[in-house]
């Protein structure tokens, strides 16, 4: 990280963007800190077909609480639209029933209570469709 700051002048500009990005830091880590976070989902393995409804399984690396969770699935246009959770039969896991979807890129948005209390949210695209699989 240091060497980011080496080419520039000594002024108190620097120090003052040095201090700045200090402040936004633990915001930016939040992901990495994260303390349900998804440590496996079937979307990279399992294509989503055209016109047929899909079951989603995303795999926590801690437990979740289903009920204080919610997954939301983004279309074109950034229509959002909150999907039926469930969990699943191992521990950590969570089930998310996907309607029927016109092929085209879709993310899932999954703003999950970890069995802590701590709200994650993580970000998950996939295409559905020609050259489906796609990350
Ligand atoms: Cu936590």
């Amino acid at each position: 990280m240091a060497y980011l700051f080496s080419g520039l002048s000594r002024t108190a500009r620097p120090c003052l963007l040095a201090s700045v990005l200090a402040l936004l830091q633990p915001i930016a880590w939040i992901p990495a800190q994260a303390h349900a976070v998804i440590t496996e989902d079937s979307l990279s393995r399992e294509p989503v077909i055209p016109g047929k409804p899909t079951q989603v399984r995303l795999q926590f690396n801690s437990g979740v609480e289903v009920k204080l969770s919610r997954v939301t699935l983004v279309s074109k246009g950034d229509t959002e639209e909150t999907m039926p959770i469930r969990s699943g039969s191992r521990p950590g896991q969570v089930l998310v029933s996907l309607p029927a979807l016109a092929a085209g890129d879709y993310a899932l948005r999954c703003q999950v209570f970890a069995a802590d209390g701590h709200l994650t949210q993580e970000v998950r695209r996939f295409r559905v469709g020609v050259a489906a699989g796609a990350k």
